[in-house]
């Protein structure tokens, strides 16, 4: 049973989380509930939404949640084998990188999208350590629908925890976090509503960040 890193049932304030090697801030209520709400119906009907096929063990298969990628023409990310070219940016996407780069003093020039249809979707452990990141990437990513654990498992001694991300929620991750930690959502039998997660990201063009 991994430990619960906050009971957050009734918080509003900021959180860090007590995480060694880390450094993630959970924001619940960043949004209130009717606009976190107001701009998820927004984005399902106005991202790019697919689902890709990646290969494992030689075999080819569908990953289980859809996904879009949407930024500035030159933030072209590779992930799990895939090569993704960035969608334009929409309105309300751009809005929120606007909110996100004041808050967080960070630059944005992507943002990977993901849908959760229901508790079978899910993502797997990784890190968000390729190399066009950069060395320590501020990574900003939103809660818009049903809350779901977020599981963090550090890298060396495999010490597992775990905060609820909820509705309208900003989880913040920067510093050594990607190079200490891996993260996912897991899948659950729970019969359980929709998410939608967004993931705020700078990519550096070339092959040497500038921030390493
Ligand atoms: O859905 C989430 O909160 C996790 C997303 C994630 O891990 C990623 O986009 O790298």
């Amino acid at each position: 049973m991994q430990p619960d890193l906050f009971d957050n049932s009734s918080a509003v304030q900021p959180q860090i989380l007590p995480l060694p090697d880390a450094d993630v801030t959970y924001y619940p209520g960043w949004l209130s509930a009717d606009e976190a709400s107001r701009i998820k119906q927004q984005l399902e009907g106005e991202l790019e939404w697919h689902q890709d096929t990646i290969k494992i063990y030689g075999k080819l298969v569908k990953i289980p949640r859809l996904q879009a990628w949407h930024g500035d023409p030159d933030a072209q990310y590779s992930y799990s084998g895939l090569s993704m070219t960035p969608a334009p940016w929409t309105n309300t996407l751009r809005d929120l990188r606007r909110q996100l780069t004041a808050h967080c003093q960070a630059s944005f020039n992507s943002v990977l999208a993901n849908w959760y249809r229901n508790g079978q979707d899910s993502m797997g452990m990784h890190a968000d350590d390729e190399p066009e990141l950069g060395s320590e990437p501020v990574i900003a990513s939103l809660t818009l629908g049903h809350a779901r654990p977020f599981v963090f498992m550090h890298k060396r001694s495999k010490r597992k925890s775990k905060v609820m991300l909820e509705h309208g929620s900003l989880l913040v991750m920067k510093g050594t976090t990607q190079q200490c930690y891996q993260h996912g959502i897991a899948k659950t039998a729970r019969k359980i509503d929709d998410r939608i997660n967004l993931t705020y990201r700078y990519i550096y063009a070339s092959e040497q960040p500038n921030n390493a």
